[in-house]
């Protein structure tokens, strides 16, 4: 019993998390339900480091030291939960099950209470950035009992990926089900990215009139700037690739129908049990999920609207720069939407959780990794409690600066009939926040009208009911 870890489900992401740790010089018990995936890694990577391959679930609980520490890397939901009745009663107080994979939190809270009661740790911990990012340095969420951390978290230091400062981005992100809920929400915002960057391309290509390797330069030269991001860089990566069946860009031969595994609908799915306005990461669920209905969108091809027209060489290089201020602007909102999420989660669970240390550990390895996090982090470090990001100072000032650009882009856009649900919701989100006065009084009024709902007034405290179906005077409600 020498190892200091192991790893329970081998595909892709457990079989690199698993080299990680090995390359990192600890000790890795290896299983699988299949045996043969345990004997193929040992085979392909065995001279990475040290390997103790096991064939059954007693022979991986012997191989490892005390308190155990065994990562479970398979499919999320039923498998999870079938591997954890199969190791739990092998497991001994004070032992640690650590789920890396997607589980939605609600199933996390469920585990860690169950296991708790037999005094085993339960640590729920996302992790980001794919295969690469398994193999050479993800960002690690661990949710879970905090006294996991102390001989956890180092181990998890050392394989997570560091941010440009050098610190990693792992930290203790809060009890039970905290982790897997701040990567649901790592996962919304990775969403509303791709939606917002979707939108920048599609109106450089049809308002622009750019074509895709064109647009794959131009959001070369805005990664160098402040939209500096692996998901900039891999959509540059993308628009300049040629099918090499075809000769044409790669975009052109790829089905326009996008699809999803869920965690950006379950984002938004709490989000509405929570209350918290996530506009631009529903949108980017109900954009992909367009996308996908076929029938419908042949069934409405020939409804009437304008088509875009390209704009002259001059106009398109002066279009770029506003789309990009539009860009940015719509990031900071769903941003900002995202950190209200996992601030009302926090506030919803008892979970305390330090919203810069989680913009901290998205700087590097995850997929939304990007030079502005560490700016999210400087604001919430500044101010614990900012109301909201766009309550800081310095994105206040940023936006002030973009949104003429920002509603320029977005009126070429409704008059040129492309659709910009992203932006648009963002700019929407923008305004109401700052609106004096919000038609929500007028929706009062019809509550009040047809359910007797009341309604309180500005100028006294109460609740007060018109009798709309008698005199039209008031009542108290
Ligand atoms: P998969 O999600 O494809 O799961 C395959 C693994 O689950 C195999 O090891 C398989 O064993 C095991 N498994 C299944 Br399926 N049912 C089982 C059961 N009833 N009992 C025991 N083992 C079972 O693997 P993955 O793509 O490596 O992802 C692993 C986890 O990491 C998932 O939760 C995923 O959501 C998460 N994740 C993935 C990524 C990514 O980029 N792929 C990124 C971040 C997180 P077998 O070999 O015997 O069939």
């Amino acid at each position: 019993n020498s190892a200091q870890i192991g790893v329970t489900g081998l595909a892709v992401m457990g079989r690199n998390l698993a080299r990680n740790f090995a390359r990192n010089g600890y000790a890795v018990a290896l299983h699988n339900r299949t045996a043969a995936r345990t004997h193929a890694l040992v085979e392909e990577f065995g001279s990475e480091g040290d390997f103790i391959a096991t064939e059954t679930a007693k022979e991986f609980v012997a191989a490892l030291e005390r308190p155990r520490r065994l990562v479970i890397m398979v499919k999320a939901g039923e498998p999870t939960d079938a591997v954890i009745q199969e190791f739990a009663p092998l497991l001994e107080p004070g032992d640690m099950i650590i789920d890396g994979g997607n589980a939605h939190f609600a199933d996390t809270r469920r585990r860690e209470r169950e296991l708790r009661e037999q005094g085993i740790h339960f640590v729920g911990a996302g992790i980001s950035g794919g295969e690469e990012g398994a193999l050479n340095g993800p960002s690690i969420m661990p949710g879970g009992p905090v006294e996991s951390y102390e001989s956890l978290g180092p181990m998890l230091e050392k394989i997570s990926a560091k941010a440009e400062d050098g610190s990693p981005c792992v930290t203790h992100v809060g009890p039970d089900g905290a982790g897997h809920f701040v990567k649901m929400v790592h996962n919304g915002i990775e969403y509303a990215d791709m939606q917002l960057i979707g939108e920048a391309y599609q109106l450089l290509r049809d308002v622009a009139g750019y074509s895709p390797a064109q647009i794959a330069d131009i959001f070369r030269t805005w990664n160098t700037g402040r939209l500096d991001s692996y998901l900039i860089e891999i959509t540059a990566e993308v628009l300049s690739h040629v099918d090499a069946a075809t000769g044409k860009p790669f975009v052109d031969v790829v089905q326009d129908q996008a699809e999803q595994k869920g965690t950006g609908r379950w984002t938004v799915q709490i989000a509405l049990d929570l209350g918290v306005p996530v506009s631009g990461i529903a949108e980017a669920v109900f954009a992909r999920s367009l996308s996908g209905h076929s029938a419908l969108r042949e069934a409405s091809r020939g409804l009437a609207g304008p088509s875009a027209t390209a704009l002259s060489e001059s106009e398109a290089s002066a279009f770029a720069d506003q789309v990009e201020q539009a860009l940015y602007a719509s990031k900071i909102v769903s941003y900002t939407q995202g950190f209200h999420e996992v601030s009302a989660g926090s506030a919803e669970y008892d979970w305390n959780i330090d919203l810069g240390a989680v913009a901290s550990i998205w700087r590097g390895g995850c997929i939304i990794r990007a030079a502005f996090l560490d700016r999210i982090r400087a604001a919430y470090d500044a101010r614990a409690d900012l109301p909201s990001l766009l309550s800081d100072d310095t994105f206040a000032q940023e936006i002030a600066a973009a949104q003429d650009d920002w509603r320029a882009v977005l009126v070429s856009a409704v008059q040129q009939g492309v659709p910009t649900p992203g932006f648009a919701a963002a700019l929407a989100y923008y305004d109401a926040l700052r609106a004096e006065r919000l038609p929500a009084a007028l929706t009062q009024g019809q509550r009040d009208f047809f359910g007797a709902h009341t309604y309180r007034r500005t100028d006294r405290e109460g609740s007060f009911h018109t009798l709309w179906g008698g005199d039209r005077s008031e009542v108290s409600g």
